[in-house]
């Protein structure tokens, strides 16, 4: 089933019409209620009417996390205070949180693209969801409810962590589908185990797994540890939250809801447009948000788009999960390194547990890299042999794929942290100094 198939599935150039109109009204509204960007549109000789397809969406300004810092708390909203029904902030690594606003209509719009999101899991009214999403200022939690309820779904507001509720629940109440990040999904699997739940027990079979990046190699770990199939949803707050892009069946990308978001891939250093099919960082423009609309807002998300149409029917555009974010990739001794590239090749191998950090450190001026990898309960065994040839083998490994000497450290299960909503994988203490 398609939730909305007069959207999901239109023409190409029938969308690139309903865009570029969407778009034209958009910039009209921030250049009028908006004074950071009518300053910004001037400055660049843009009037409102200037703007009239959505090719013309490359002379428009970028906006970043920066511009909204500056403008904190409500400085980017485009309507006054008392059409705000919503609040929603993201606390980010450094400095101070982002603060985004919504309308009775955004909240609208929100609910119906998660609803959308969640009819590309298999999601209907008999489906009983668990949200294992923080609620609160965090959009994971109450997005993919007000989605959920728009379904129809039984919706379980379980919100994050309490592992062992979550596990009873799941149990006693049949949850079919279960959101939450999918490092969270990868503990739960371990603790039902641990626990001795039986999964023959449980109904379980769909997880809308996102907030964080993760790979192929962790998605087969879930979808065997849980029984299930995991989807990959994407989002982030300063564009909606949960619901900008999400898989369908067919497991192959993420569609963009692009009669709400508009997408592009710009390369980084430059900021110019990239083809479909290349790597850049994603950019979104919101055309349809009412408190806080966004000009190609950066997300410093790194991936790359597909336009080629997808086996569901759906014409929207896909990206490619994300390799991570710009500002998560490390740079030791001059390589360029991603936690996603250390955890597919941590995963490939039976022998290691979805649990890792990346810990950083710098001696004598040399960047180090250490490798915490937590062992399966059966290899971690007295023989010291075997473990010795187990972390030689890791550190081939990782040393092929990033092409940098790693130093690798076995650890026993349930030593790294556990974390109920976005992991930390890297402790990074060259910041420190
Ligand atoms: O994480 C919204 C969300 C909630 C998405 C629940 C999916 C599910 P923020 O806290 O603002 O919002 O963080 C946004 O998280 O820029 C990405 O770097 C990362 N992210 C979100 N979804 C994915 C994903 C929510 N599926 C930031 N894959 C984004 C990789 C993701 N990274």
């Amino acid at each position: 089933m398609i939730w909305n198939e007069y959207h999901e599935c239109m023409e190409r150039d029938q969308l690139a019409e309903l865009q570029g109109e969407r778009l034209r009204q958009m910039v009209e509204r921030v250049y009028f209620n908006v004074p950071f960007y009518r300053n910004k549109l001037q400055e660049m000789g843009i009037e409102p009417g200037d703007i009239r397809t959505v090719d013309e969406l490359q002379n428009l300004p970028f906006t970043t996390k920066q511009d909204l810092r500056d403008n904190y708390p409500f400085g980017l909203f485009a309507v006054p205070q008392q059409d705000v029904v919503r609040l929603h902030a993201s606390s980010g690594t450094t400095g101070k949180s982002t603060v985004v606003g919504y309308t009775h209509n955004d909240i609208m719009m929100w609910s119906e693209v998660v609803a959308r999101s969640l009819t590309m899991a298999g999601i209907t009214k008999s489906d009983i969801v668990q949200v294992a999403y923080g609620y609160g200022l965090f959009t994971g939690g109450l997005g993919v409810h007000y989605g959920a309820e728009k379904v129809g779904a039984s919706v379980i507001p379980i919100s994050g962590g309490n592992t062992r509720k979550q596990l009873q629940l799941l149990e006693d109440f049949g949850s079919t589908a279960i959101a939450c990040t999918p490092s969270y999904a990868a503990y739960l699997g371990e603790a039902l185990i641990e626990e001795k739940i039986d999964r023959s027990r449980l109904k379980l079979r769909a997880g809308i797994f996102g907030a964080e990046p993760w790979t192929e190699e962790m998605r087969a770990q879930i979808e065997k540890s849980l029984g299930i199939k995991a989807y990959d949803i994407y989002g982030l707050s300063e564009v909606i939250g949960p619901g900008v892009s999400m898989e369908c069946g067919c497991q192959n990308g993420m569609h963009v809801f692009e009669d709400h978001f508009i997408p592009e891939i710009i390369n980084p250093e430059t900021g110019a447009v990239l083809p479909y099919g290349e790597l850049g960082e994603l950019v979104f423009t919101t055309v349809t948000k009412e408190a806080m609309p966004l000009i190609r807002y950066r997300t410093r998300d790194l991936t790359r788009l597909h336009a080629d149409r997808c086996d569901c029917g759906r014409t929207l555009v896909r990206m490619e999960k994300c390799v991570g974010r710009s500002d998560d990739m490390l740079i030791i001794r001059g390589v360029n390194v991603f936690p996603s590239q250390v955890e597919s090749v941590l995963l490939e191998m039976s022998e290691t547990r979805p649990h890792y950090l990346l810990v950083v450190s710098r001696e004598n001026n040399l960047d180090t890299l250490e490798i915490q990898v937590e062992v399966e309960d059966q290899f971690f065994s007295d023989e010291v042999k075997e473990l010795e040839g187990l972390r030689k083998r890791i550190g081939a490994n990782l040393a092929s794929t990033l092409g940098l000497h790693a130093t690798v450290r076995l650890v026993e299960p349930g030593t790294i942290e556990r974390s109920m909503g976005k992991a930390q994988r890297v402790i990074d203490n060259r910041k420190l100094k």
